[in-house]
């Protein structure tokens, strides 16, 4: 991690860790906003107007947080606006590292070597983690923002006219429900799978395991009753977000992360849901099954030997 814009040789792959052993997320640093006119968005500060070419995503493949940014750039037609660099998909010791192949990529904008350069590049005394996604305003040579949430947001309505797709992820009469369904999938799900496999004690494990299969049971339950999407057949940005926990169930957590209870492929539902998805470029496209296993298998702290495994076999998702 970054302690006073250096690198420190003490990183882990382990964000942090609660009193109970229970996994912390570091929360984002850079919280501003993309917008139409320049103006400041609900955070930060404003001067980061909509323009074609002046803005750059990093990602890896194997985060489900950077996927839901590239996921989001393709729906809203934003592909030849906003331009991407990609990650090797293992963390090494200095964090992520830009290196053409393999579907990674240089970085074109900075010619930086690893994540952490263009953080300390934004901000010379920043602190720590070096995360993806970022989003970099490459006129003004600093970060815009590095919290996921907020680029799918800066996505669907910060580039106005230059966004071309014709979906709203975010629509107005929505915002209430989509932002309680956000709330409520993120603790149990998303980050519930991390909870479960980083977790340090036996009982912070179970309360993870537990809120991940109670919160895949009802969400099975709200998909066979009213799909074919989370609400009805108006794609949101929630969609998004379940979806790249779900896509990568199977090849990373139920094994690694020991969420194991049951396979996603053991549920109907939820699988009908992955199909449907997967029938959109946007979604599938951005899918990387071979980061996602090289990446997760690649910590060393859950996995010392670092094998990769072989299966499981997604060819039922044409994966
Ligand atoms: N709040 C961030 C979280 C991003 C995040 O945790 N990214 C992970 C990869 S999945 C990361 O870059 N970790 C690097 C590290 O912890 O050093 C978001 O949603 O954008």
């Amino acid at each position: 991690m970054l302690v006073d814009g250096r690198w420190t040789q003490n990183w882990q792959p382990v964000q942090g860790t609660d009193a109970k052993g229970g996994f912390l997320r570091q929360t984002s640093s850079f919280r501003h906003f993309v917008t139409p006119d320049g103006g400041p968005g609900p955070t930060g500060e404003g001067g980061f107007e909509a323009e074609a070419g002046r803005y750059h995503l990093y990602v890896a493949l194997i985060c489900p947080w950077a996927s839901r940014t590239l996921i989001a750039r393709k729906l809203k037609g934003l592909a030849d606006v906003v331009s991407v660099s990609v990650v090797r998909p293992e963390l090494g010791p200095e964090g992520w590292r830009f290196g053409e192949g393999q579907g990674s990529t240089d970085d074109a904008v900075n010619g930086a070597t690893f994540l952490h350069e263009l953080y300390t590049r934004a901000d010379p005394h920043v602190n720590g983690r070096a995360t993806v996604p970022v989003l970099w305003d490459i006129r003004r040579g600093t970060i815009v923002n590095n919290e996921s949430a907020d680029i799918l947001r800066i996505f669907n309505s910060g580039f106005g006219a230059l966004a071309t797709g014709d979906v709203d992820l975010y629509p107005t009469d929505l915002a209430p429900d989509i932002d309680a369904l956000d709330d409520w999938i993120y603790p149990r799900l998303n980050n519930g799978v991390y909870r479960a496999g980083f977790a340090t004690t036996q009982a912070a494990y179970e309360e993870a395991y537990g809120a991940v299969f109670e919160a895949l049971d009802t969400l099975e339950r709200r998909l066979a009753e009213g799909g074919p999407l989370l609400f009805g057949t108006r794609l949101t940005e929630t969609d998004i977000r379940l979806f790249v926990t779900l896509i990568r169930f199977d090849a990373a957590y139920h094994g690694l992360f020991k969420c194991n209870r049951q396979r996603l492929s053991d549920y109907s539902a939820l699988m009908a849901y992955l199909h449907r998805l997967l029938e959109m470029p946007a979604f599938r496209d951005t899918v990387s099954i071979d980061h996602i296993k090289r990446g997760y298998y690649s910590i060393k702290a859950l996995n010392p030997n670092g094998i990769v495994p072989l299966g499981p076999d997604l060819s039922a998702l044409g994966l």
